[in-house]
């Protein structure tokens, strides 16, 4: 365990025994994440590429024996109980203890016998950031109870199971990546997963041999509509499939653009698809550069999908954009942002002796322009969902 795990795993543990007194039977542990490329492509049924970020979730469990789920939480210091009655239908729990709710709902949804259960939670993934907060926390809780039930559920159908709870339970109408990542990521690798028929491949991403590091930038920005504006994404996207003929965007070719786009009359709609296509390629092309060892040279990639976003798919806001144009000028390989949009995180490729050179740079542009200072953070590919020893 490395020590920022042992940090948040000693929280979740200490938590429970403040709780319900006693010790838990376990401690589960599932990570946030950053896309390094690959964006608002899974619910095309398309490409994508995250890593695992070294915050993570931790629950600590053990079972009881009523039909009945106690969760505990140290980021509002609640604690919340449901039963039966509040897993048989969707929606009947709200807040973030809807996230908890969801998997126990999914669970039995699929037929499994969900153990009653008693849960601490602590995290490390910021909330609201774009880390995958939510993903992270249904993760480690799908964790949890498969164990303590002893449920047998195979880790690639996790996913589409944590994202049910999520899509239906919550209402958040998300792709697979998030959930993918936070159970499917492994350390020293990213996710190459294809969101159609979700078989993956562990990229190595190896940046300390590259002499690289990754910033991730906590844009601070709020978060504007960003819900009704994914949907409205979404909607876009499927119209634009419908009015192509074919089942995702993912099955139009770049070199099927052109033609594609001369078929629709509805210019927004004609943009969004040039970023999906386009961005399924540029997954693609990185990971055949990753293949090749040549992690440098995926930089401009990462700005292409940036522009892709700021200018065809409209999902950044000024701080995202100060802050990746702040990192290229400071000598960032590429920048992007990373994530669902309006508000968020950007993460750059940088040489790793320039992590506070570029972090500074933003920093200062921030201020220049009057905006909430952003955070920032060196981060490496990390091991995805676990039972902590
Ligand atoms: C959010 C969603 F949850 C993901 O499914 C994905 O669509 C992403 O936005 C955009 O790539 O994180």
């Amino acid at each position: 365990m490395t020590d920022p795990t042992r940090a948040v795993a000693d929280r979740a543990a200490a938590g429970f025994t403040t709780q319900y007194g006693g010790q838990a039977a376990g401690r589960w542990a599932a990570p946030g994440r950053v896309n390094l490329i690959g964006e608002h492509t899974d619910y095309n049924e398309g490409f994508v590429l995250p890593f695992a970020l070294p915050l993570q979730t931790v629950v600590a469990a053990d079972r009881q024996d009523a039909e009945q789920w106690t969760v505990w939480s140290e980021l509002s210091d609640e604690t919340i109980t449901f039963g039966a009655d509040d897993v048989a239908e969707a929606g009947r729990v709200t807040g973030w203890g809807a996230y908890v709710a969801g998997v126990v709902w999914a669970l039995r949804e699929a037929g499994h016998p969900v153990p009653g259960a008693r849960l601490a939670i602590a995290s490390d993934v910021p909330l609201g950031a774009g880390l995958s907060s939510s993903a992270a926390l249904e993760s480690a809780v799908l964790a949890a109870l498969l164990d303590l039930g002893g449920l047998e559920l195979p880790a690639e159908s996790q996913p589409r199971l944590a994202q049910r709870a999520e899509n239906v339970y919550v209402g958040a109408p998300t792709g697979i990546m998030d959930q993918s990542a936070s159970i499917r990521c492994r350390a020293g690798h990213a996710l190459f997963l294809d969101c159609r028929d979700e078989s993956v491949e562990q990229i190595p991403f190896d940046l300390d041999a590259a002499g690289l590091a990754v910033l991730v930038i906590d844009s601070r920005a709020p978060h504007r509509h960003a819900d009704g504006e994914y949907a409205a994404r979404r909607r876009s996207c499927e119209a634009g499939a419908r009015a192509l003929g074919v089942a995702a965007l993912r099955d139009v070719g770049v070199d099927q653009l052109d033609t594609a786009l001369a078929r629709l009359d509805d210019e927004e709609t004609r943009r969004r698809v040039r970023h999906v296509v386009t961005e399924d390629q540029r997954v693609l092309d990185t990971v055949a550069l990753l293949r090749a060892a040549r992690v440098r040279d995926i930089g401009p990639l990462l700005t292409a999908s940036h522009v892709s976003m700021r200018d065809d798919f409209e999902i950044t806001v000024p701080e995202i954009d100060t802050a990746v144009e702040a990192a290229l000028a400071a000598g960032a390989l590429g920048a992007r942002m990373t994530g669902g949009g309006f508000g968020g995180c950007v993460l750059a490729l940088i040489d790793a002796d320039r992590a506070d050179e570029v972090a500074a740079a933003v920093t200062a542009a921030y201020a220049e322009r009057g905006f909430t200072a952003p955070g920032t953070l060196t981060v490496l590919p990390s091991p995805g969902a676990t039972r902590l020893p």
